[in-house]
């Protein structure tokens, strides 16, 4: 469905819009049911690097950030040529304390664009209880907030970074039924906090810019074209994978995964496991 005329004057001025209906939520149980399928052969949980660019990995989520009901409403906001610079998995299990400390994604995603919108899509519910995502409205127009690396045990972020001192009443939450998604600019102040509720909270972001944009901390990156031409080629296309883990895909992940990690952990002093 596309975005109303009010839902993109507030992401022009506030930074998001919430919720997007994606898919019923009996579909998205779908994509739920396979993802669960794939962790239970390894333990029951992704591994650090299975988190990150997993539409290289899993075919049903290649499938997502080529879908029309995600691509027309991101089109609207940047345009009709369209990368997928990368997705991210975000699981916080019932009754986890796992949190993300408030940041802001152009700080250390190394994209020289302000005009990166993040796509967060509700695998299963994300409720406030379940520990939904929160935005500071228009952040995404001032200037970059200082962060500090806490390195937090509970914190998803590479190296747990946080913005002190952000006035929490100001805050917006962001709750998802499954199928819907939410979007925001990547340079909008987000954060979230534990789940306190039952059921898992399992989210899947997926991270779209214009083709004019570069890499500037990483030597090599990559990204799939998901939409339209690309007329400056400052990044390696990814490969469209045929089946779940198909090996050209795998192997591509391989050094997809590892750039990635490079260019968030650049500078960092310590590079934990979570990517
Ligand atoms: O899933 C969350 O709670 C945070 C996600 C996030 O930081 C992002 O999508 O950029």
């Amino acid at each position: 469905m596309p975005l109303s005329a009010m839902q993109i004057d507030q992401y022009r001025r506030d930074g998001y819009v919430c919720p997007v209906p994606v898919m019923p939520a009996d579909e998205a149980a779908e994509l739920r049911r396979r993802l669960e399928a794939f962790e239970a052969t390894q333990g029951g949980r992704l591994e650090p690097g299975q988190r990150s660019r997993g539409f290289l990995l899993f075919k049903w989520l290649d499938d997502l950030i080529r879908d029309p009901r995600v691509l027309d409403p991101i089109e609207q906001l940047i345009g009709p040529d369209i990368l997928c610079w990368s997705t991210i998995f975000w699981i916080k299990d019932a009754g986890s304390r796992s949190f993300v400390s408030w940041h802001q994604d152009n700080t250390y995603w190394g994209l020289s664009s302000r005009n990166v919108v993040t796509a967060w899509f509700a695998i299963s519910a994300a409720s406030v209880e379940a520990g939904c995502m929160k935005v500071m409205p228009g952040t995404h127009t001032g200037a970059t907030l200082a962060h500090e690396d806490t390195y937090d045990a509970d914190n998803m972020l590479t190296r747990g970074q946080a913005i002190p001192g952000l006035d929490e009443a100001r805050a917006a939450s962001m709750p998802l039924g499954a199928g819907e998604m939410s979007l925001h600019n990547y340079c909008l102040a987000h954060g979230s906090g534990p789940n306190l509720s039952p059921d898992r909270r399992i989210g899947v972001s997926m991270h779209f810019m214009p083709p004019d944009t570069r890499q500037v901390v990483g030597a090599w990156d990559c990204a799939a074209l998901v939409r339209g031409t690309d007329r400056f080629g400052h990044f390696a296309h990814a490969p469209v994978p045929a089946r779940d883990f198909d090996p050209q895909a795998v192997a591509f992940h391989a050094r997809a995964a590892s750039a990635m990690r490079e260019v968030l952990y650049a500078g960092a002093a310590r590079k934990l496991q979570r990517l």
